[in-house]
């Protein structure tokens, strides 16, 4: 039985002079301030990313963000809404450390033993990785700002990325098989209070440090649509 987990549906939008002074007229709250440190893991022909999957440390801890299942038509009813639909992601996020290590195993090409898989789920430490021959390709340090709509359940957060990149997500969590439809008009709506009229997707953390950083990741995961 696999626990803890829920979906994360958001929209990344760009931030300009007057994001901060919107927020405040929309009546945004700030919950706070924050810094922290991420690193990715992936086996070095990237068996994860090219699945779509990511497999992070923050804080100690541990945490795989995977595509939840494909827009079905009972989703989005008109065109806008599939339109808006598109300008957000989805992804499943499972925290529980013994679940990501059955998750990655599954992905991963390396053949690990039923005894092997014991020891994996026995380990403290982190020899897990090396077991299943993840090594670290992005680390990078984040300071985010994080406001709370009320009445709409919705976070956003504004990132500055010590890479130079900064960008905003609105973002609602459901559970599992909770009500997407619902999570997309949170945000389309929110996305409207802010103003956002753009109608191409943008760019998250991880796409500009891989461009600037690891090229060959980078073209692999474009060749593969994953970015
Ligand atoms: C899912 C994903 C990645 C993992 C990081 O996800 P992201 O939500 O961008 O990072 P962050 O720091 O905001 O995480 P949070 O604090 O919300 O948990 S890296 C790349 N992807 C895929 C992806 C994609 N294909 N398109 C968009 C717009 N975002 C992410």
């Amino acid at each position: 039985m696999v626990g803890q987990m829920s979906v994360e549906v958001e929209r990344k939008f760009l931030c300009n002079a007057d994001t901060l002074k919107t927020l405040e007229e929309i009546g945004a709250v700030c919950v706070g301030q924050r810094q922290f440190q991420d690193q990715y893991f992936d086996t070095p022909v990237f068996d994860l990313t090219l699945n779509d999957m990511w497999l992070r440390k923050r804080k100690g801890c541990w945490e795989l963000k995977c595509p939840t299942t494909a827009v079905n038509g009972t989703e989005e009813t008109s065109g806008e809404q599939s339109k808006a639909a598109a300008l957000c992601s989805r992804y499943k996020e499972i925290t529980n450390l013994p679940d990501i290590q059955l998750r990655v195993k599954e992905v991963i090409k390396e053949d690990v033993d039923s005894e092997t898989t014991e020891k994996i789920s026995s380990q403290e430490d982190e020899s897990w990785l090396g077991i299943m021959n993840l090594v670290c390709f992005a680390e990078f340090t984040t300071v985010r700002r994080s406001f709370t709509l009320e009445e709409e359940g919705v976070q956003i957060d504004l990132d500055q990325a010590d890479f130079g990149y900064h960008v905003g997500e609105i973002e609602v969590l459901i559970p599992e098989g909770g009500d997407v439809q619902s999570a997309l008009e949170k945000i389309e709506r929110t996305a409207q209070k802010l103003g956002l009229t753009g109608h191409q997707r943008v760019e998250g953390k991880m796409h500009i440090y891989l461009k600037r950083n690891r090229p060959e990741h980078y073209e692999k995961l474009l060749s593969a649509h994953v970015l």
